[in-house]
């Protein structure tokens, strides 16, 4: 098994697709479709193009849908709900598909979801989607980190440098030899420097701070926890999870 991370859809190579991708976006689309799931959501289906998620989401069952729909942190008017994770409770979700479109998330899903296993991960999930890793032992493994508007950013690199530093432990091989590229090395470095202080690195990050202005300080709270939900996301068909 090789690792590589790409720090936005952007730097992702186009012209080959890995074993597996995992598409990372700790603040907070990865950290939110873990929490639906995790909370029973029937599945959660991504939209880059809000008017796409409309035209599909109207031939869905009223009942059984919502909406959730994100940009600039904030909700879209109209929609059911925005990108919060503490909006997943089992009473809000259980039962139902969310048709979901975020800024930057949704992009770096569809960039990765021709790749044979797509898998998203958060902080909040990290152990699992190791577990999975370590079981299945997929040969090239892409991390993809949303970024921000094509921009680096640190909070999506301290996951991937969390689930490369578990990774290595679990399987008991030095990280120089799981790493593909020198982004998962620096990585690793960002957590271990930062393990014992995530949602103070949260709180540093530019997008912590743009959803700090806008209100969510328990969003940053919950988003920075490590290994708190047992949920596995797999697309299961292109966009679905
Ligand atoms: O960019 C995204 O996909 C979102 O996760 C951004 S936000 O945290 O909802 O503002």
């Amino acid at each position: 098994m090789k690792l590589s991370l790409f720090h936005t859809p952007e730097l992702t190579p186009t012209t080959s697709q890995p074993a597996c991708a995992i598409v990372i976006d700790v603040l907070r689309a990865t950290t939110t479709i873990a929490s639906a799931l995790q909370a029973g959501a029937e599945a959660v289906q991504a939209f880059s193009d809000l008017e796409k998620l409309m035209a599909i989401s109207e031939q869905w069952p009223g009942e059984k849908r919502l909406r959730a729909g994100e940009r600039g942190g904030q909700k879209v008017e109209g929609y059911d709900l925005g990108n919060s994770p503490l909006d997943c409770t089992p009473e809000c979700v259980g039962g139902k598909r969310l048709f979901v479109s975020t800024t930057n998330g949704t992009r770096a899903l569809q960039r990765v979801e021709m790749a044979p296993t797509v898998l998203t991960a958060a902080l909040v999930n990290r152990q699992r989607v190791v577990n999975y890793l370590q079981s299945v032992q997929p040969e090239t493994v892409w991390m993809v980190g949303s970024g921000w508007e094509g921009s680096f950013s640190l909070e999506d690199t301290v996951c991937a440098g969390a689930i490369a530093h578990q990774l290595s432990q679990v399987t008991q091989r030095p990280l120089m030899e799981l790493a593909a590229n020198d982004e998962v090395v620096a990585a690793v470095a960002l957590f271990q420097q930062w393990h014992d202080r995530l949602v103070d690195l949260l709180h540093h990050a530019s997008h912590g701070q743009r959803l700090l202005r806008l209100g969510n300080t328990a969003d940053l709270e919950f988003c920075a926890q490590l290994d708190v939900l047992t949920v596995l996301p797999m697309q299961r068909e292109r966009g679905v999870l």
